[in-house]
């Protein structure tokens, strides 16, 4: 079984890719829209098939990726029926199967964070992904989208506590940095849910939570229930090339397009000079510019046309796309495996010995 527990800073929520390793058909949990493109590399560079997005319930502090990775990756949405989202591929009734190669997860209602909550636990009940009915030493809030709490307490118990004590849980947000933790723990040391707390105790710590709406509330929520449809479509995606997306975070270009597009970008080469000058030699047209003195040296690269940067094997030159990225150049991308494949795929080179 393969699992990533992925995570957005700005909403702290938690994604999950779930892939069964033998078919690579692969399962997200709660994409988050922002981060879709970091998430379809990852699948991408695992060699994954994302077969279905899941949700754990219609969020109030993020749009989901569900609509965008479907256009991206042809993935198919989930939703539980009881969310009320609409444009999903499948609503989910309570024990549905979402069925990935091998391996499934089951949909268990656990209503009372929103009335629509539900937990999906896996099919050898070796983990679970509680979204926000229960999170690590807490719970979600139950003071709108239907929350209720004497119904969460009772989805917490009955749901999740029901399952084995080994049985690890993945929340759907973590405020303070934790990741993971299991039922037989939070059955101890939950400080609302632990199995000494009462219900009525726990409706009067839910009302006396005192928290802010969620700051994308108004925005969140209408989109959720469409699956994450934007209103109107962007393609905030670069057009000057075709561009691929790594999972570091980086845009890339292959050798084949540069070598038909020379004249049309400015080459950095961000390499010692004794090795722009070496055996390997350098791309026509080339630029050298120390990736030492980048910073200090940005007014020798043009805003006019888009850069590609260059090094050995790829590295220093993904580093100069972040520094340039960061002085405001927005047409930049790293020449995929630098001088290295340019070689190996026997490319003009100026300079260098054969
Ligand atoms: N400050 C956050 C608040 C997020 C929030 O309210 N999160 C919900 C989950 S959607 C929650 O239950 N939080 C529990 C808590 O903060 O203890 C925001 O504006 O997004
Ligand atoms: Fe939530």
């Amino acid at each position: 079984m393969l699992l990533r527990q992925l995570f957005d800073p700005q909403s702290s929520t938690y994604t999950y890719l779930l892939a069964d390793p033998a078919s690579r058909e692969a399962v997200l949990i709660d994409p988050v829209f922002e981060q879709v493109r970091r998430d379809a590399a990852l699948v991408d560079e695992l060699g994954l098939k994302l077969a279905w997005t899941v949700e754990t319930h219609v969020h109030a502090d993020h749009v989901t990726g569900a609509w965008l990775l479907r256009e991206k990756l042809g993935s198919r949405i989930a939703v539980s029926a009881a969310s009320g989202a609409e444009g999903a591929d499948r609503r989910l009734k309570p024990a549905d199967r979402v069925t990935f190669g091998k391996r499934y997860l089951e949909t268990h209602p656990t209503p009372g964070h929103t009335a629509g909550c539900v937990t999906y636990v896996l099919d050898d009940r070796s983990m679970a992904f509680t979204g926000d009915a229960l999170l690590i030493r807490g719970c979600g809030r139950t003071d709108f989208q239907g929350g209720d709490a004497r119904t969460l307490f009772r989805s917490v118990r009955e749901q999740i506590f029901s399952l084995p004590d080994r049985c690890l849980l993945y929340p759907g947000h973590d405020y303070r940095g934790l990741t993971v933790t299991s039922v037989g723990e939070e059955k101890l040391f939950n400080p609302r849910l632990a199995e000494s707390i009462g219900e009525g105790d726990f409706v009067g710590y839910m009302t006396h939570l005192g928290l802010p709406h969620p700051k994308q509330m108004d925005v969140a929520v209408p989109a959720n229930l469409k699956c994450g449809q934007p209103a109107k479509p962007s393609t905030a995606e670069p057009d000057w090339a075709p561009l691929t997306y790594t999972f570091a975070g980086i845009w890339e270009v292959q050798p084949h397009w540069l070598e038909e597009h020379l004249r049309h970008v400015q080459i950095v080469d961000v390499r010692e000079p004794d090795e722009f000058n070496g055996p390997l030699g350098h791309v026509p047209g080339a630029e050298l510019i120390p990736l030492g003195k980048l910073v200090q040296s940005l007014d020798k690269v043009s805003k006019a046309k888009p850069v590609v940067t260059v090094c050995r094997s790829g590295a220093r030159s993904a580093q100069a796309t972040v520094l340039l990225g960061k002085a405001g150049f927005d047409k930049v991308a790293n020449l995929s495996g630098g001088m290295l494949r340019w070689r190996a795929q026997r490319f003009a080179v100026e300079g260098g010995s054969e």
